[in-house]
């Protein structure tokens, strides 16, 4: 199929729906029936799907939607900040905008198109934001299901001819897990991490895959491309891809902050597992006209997987 027959294909695979508050969603199927349902609403990924329709993303059923703030779950794009660390808003602004579809964005690989449905977001500053963050920016989102069901989102940021600006990303992704005690995470073994519950005192991880006992909330540095999130119960893996992106949270707010959310069920964090692939340690600098872009594909597969087990079409990984 040439190129414009894909585009054409594509732009006829996509369904616009809207939500209970009239923002604009949109939904990507594949032809063994994965889906994937995106708000304008910070092009949040608020629903992910496998051909069996099972869900695979956790949203709180306490949501509160309040514009401008995210609703909790799903994939938000946090931009340009993730953490405290400057006047904006904890995770930044991006979450809480509202962007819109490109039909023609500037190409990416062919790769990230063939067999995939798609849709391309564009966010861009408006007067308002200039006051609290001065940067002339363009965030390009592409959301696209491939036709294995892999979920793959590949954010490009491009400084537009202002003066140079340095941020941080992350894709707060809130994982669907059968029960918190059942699951570990393979590929963080050794790495040092921040410590969010520890002023972000810096550890280092001892050699064994990752549990769940308690409240954590870490950032792991130069973590692999890799990384593995195991649900024996459910015998399902998660398979996390990541380029450009060197960092990854992991946060289960247990039961005692489950419980100081006003919308997060008391006994939600059994059935949730964030594990963020991030850029925070190092902050990204751009100057004038530079492009950054950092991807990542989620895959659910059968638990017998693991990350160098999956077929080598992921070629840009
Ligand atoms: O590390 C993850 C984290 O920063 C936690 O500290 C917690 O605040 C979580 O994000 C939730 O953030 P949100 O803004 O989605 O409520």
């Amino acid at each position: 199929m040439g190129h414009s027959a894909a585009v054409w294909d594509h732009r006829a695979s996509l369904e616009l729906t809207k939500d209970w508050n009239g923002i604009d969603q949109v939904v990507l199927r594949n032809p063994r029936g994965a889906s994937a349902r995106v708000s304008l609403h910070g092009a949040q990924v608020i629903s992910w799907r496998n051909d069996r329709g099972e869900e695979l993303l956790f949203t709180t059923s306490k949501a509160i939607f309040k514009s401008p703030k995210a609703m909790r779950g799903g994939i938000s794009i946090c931009f340009p900040q993730f953490g405290n660390c400057h006047s904006l808003e904890q995770h930044g602004f991006a979450r809480n905008k509202i962007w819109t579809i490109e039909d023609d964005p500037p190409p990416l690989h062919p790769n990230d198109s063939l067999g995939k449905s798609f849709v391309d977001l564009l966010l861009k500053p408006i007067e308002e934001d200039l006051k609290f963050w001065p940067h002339s920016f363009e965030f390009r989102l592409r959301v696209s299901l491939s036709s294995d069901g892999n979920l793959i989102l590949i954010s490009r940021i491009r400084n537009i001819n202002g003066k140079p600006f340095s941020f941080s990303l992350a894709y707060h992704t809130h994982f669907s897990v059968s029960d918190i005690s059942e699951v570990r995470i393979e590929g963080l073994e050794t790495l040092d991490y921040l410590d969010n519950l520890s002023q972000r005192e810096r550890f280092t991880e001892q050699g064994d895959a990752l549990t769940f006992e308690s409240e954590i909330d870490r950032v792991y540095l130069s973590s692999p491309k890799c990384v593995a999130v195991l649900d024996h119960e459910k015998k399902r893996t998660y398979v996390i891809r990541k380029e450009g992106l060197p960092d990854m949270v992991v946060w289960n707010p247990w039961e005692k902050k489950s419980k100081a959310m006003a919308d997060f069920g008391d006994e939600e964090y059994k059935q949730m597992l964030c594990v963020n692939a991030a850029a925070i340690e190092k902050n990204i600098t751009l100057k004038p006209g530079e492009e950054w872009t950092g991807r990542i594909e989620l895959a659910a597969v059968p638990s017998s997987f693991c990350c160098d087990e999956l077929e080598p079409h992921l070629d840009y990984f």
